[in-house]
């Protein structure tokens, strides 16, 4: 190897070291969430898909903006999807739920609202049909 070559390859690596370094160090002030984060959630959500039917829980989905939820999705019978949706139908997060899992994501909403549920994966002929309004209400 040409010693120019040498050069460039070690700058690099010292560029990819630095970046991750800065990119992962919990000194960087906007840096709420590590990698390696584990905060236990402040609510759990229980949600289970059969036969193309969402069983969310019967008393509603209502979470305060800032605490951690955890929402588990157990499916029945197919692969589907779980995705949570803004207003104007921007996507916040979604999960794909194998069958027979418990399928686990701890979200932190931001803002107060009300979020629609989808699915996100395609499931079969009655895949469009899955979309609850307001499933979850984010209160402040
Ligand atoms: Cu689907």
């Amino acid at each position: 190897m040409d010693v120019r070559e040498r050069r460039w390859l070690y700058l690099l690596i010292g560029v990819f070291l630095v970046f991750n370094v800065i990119t992962l160090s919990p000194l960087v002030p906007w840096q709420e969430w590590l990698f390696w984060s584990d905060p236990p959630p402040d609510k759990r959500v229980s949600i289970e898909i059969e036969n193309y039917q969402f069983k969310l829980p019967p008393q509603g989905i209502e979470v305060k903006a800032g605490e951690y939820v955890e929402f588990t999705a157990v499916y029945r019978d197919v692969t589907y999807g779980f995705g949570v949706f803004r207003p104007d139908s921007t996507m916040v997060f979604q999960m794909q739920v194998i069958p027979g899992y418990e399928n686990r994501i701890l979200w932190k909403f931001d803002a107060p609202g009300s979020y629609d549920v989808r699915s996100t994966e395609y499931s079969g002929p009655q895949h469009s049909t899955m979309v609850i309004k307001d499933a979850i209400r984010v209160t402040q």
